[in-house]
């Protein structure tokens, strides 16, 4: 969307242009990890770090469209000693396009790494894969609607969005959770964890989604509401892309070990 600004102060201006930044250095150095640790894999589990790598790429790149627009939506006023919207427009759009791409790359980074039985990988990545791409397309037009309302727009497309949400969790949680029976004690434990990351960062987007609806109006006249979305978003964004990435790493390492791949054979230095 693109969006028209309140004024901010000073702090708030800074706090965002701050988070973006590390934000793209974080999604940057969290692609060179995922991308350097795949040789330390079985090469059957080397796809879903190809997988993270790529959400991480693709998250860094919105990351830096996100920040320049930031900064060119802004301007400062000396004499108030504050930021003034510059008449540019802060495209937000970029942030529902990066998720379109990197949520449905999420949940199939899970499914890789668990590697059903024969034949049930795909179906289960597509279906998964599927409702989380509803989710996103159908929060979109709540964002973008300038309304703050619950039981207005943005209250009906959460709603609408929160439909495929609940379905994801009910077959992470029920059908994934027969499988995760089935793999060793600490694979399992793995597993379990990055599943519960998973439910706790993407529980937190809905969250950030009503702020509007309870610190007054938006975009107009809540510089508040402005920068608490932003920074909410981000810090879910890294957690939910590099943090979790790391975990699917760890799942990777550990059923790799016990498939008796030897993951350090490729790490030791050249000569050693
Ligand atoms: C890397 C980005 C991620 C993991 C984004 C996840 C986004 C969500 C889980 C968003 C969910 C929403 C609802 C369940 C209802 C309100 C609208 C959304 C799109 C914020």
């Amino acid at each position: 969307m693109l969006q028209e600004l309140p004024t901010l102060s000073a702090a708030q201006y800074s706090l965002v242009y701050n988070m973006f930044s590390f934000t793209v250095a974080t999604m940057a150095a969290a692609f060179v990890f995922f991308v350097m640790s795949q040789k330390n894999l079985a090469p059957k589990y080397r796809i879903s770090m190809m997988v993270s790598a790529l959400v991480v790429f693709i998250a860094g790149y919105h990351y830096f469209r996100i920040f320049n627009s930031w900064e060119a939506a802004y301007t400062l006023n000396e004499a108030m000693g504050a930021y003034e919207y510059s008449g540019e427009p802060f495209n937000d759009a970029y942030r529902y396009v990066d998720w379109l791409l990197t949520v449905p790359l999420l949940v199939v980074e899970l499914v890789l790494v668990m590697d059903l039985p024969e034949g049930r990988s795909g179906p289960m990545a597509a279906k998964l894969g599927f409702a989380a791409a509803l989710m996103i397309a159908l929060g979109y037009p709540g964002e973008v609607s300038g309304d703050t309302s619950l039981f207005g727009v943005r209250g009906l497309w959460g709603f609408l969005s929160t439909l495929p949400f609940v379905y994801l969790l009910y077959v992470l949680f029920t059908e994934l959770g027969d499988v995760i029976q089935k793999q060793s004690d600490e694979v399992a434990k793995l597993i379990g964890n990055a599943r519960l990351l998973l439910l706790f960062t993407w529980g937190f987007y809905p969250i950030v989604y009503m702020v509007p609806m309870f610190i007054g109006g938006y975009p107009g006249e809540a510089p508040g509401a402005v920068a608490t979305i932003q920074v909410g978003y981000t810090i879910a964004d890294i957690c939910a892309k590099a943090g979790y990435g790391v975990l699917i790493y760890n799942i990777a390492r550990a059923k790799s070990v016990e498939e008796g791949f030897d993951v350090d054979e490729y790490a030791e230095p050249v000569g050693a």
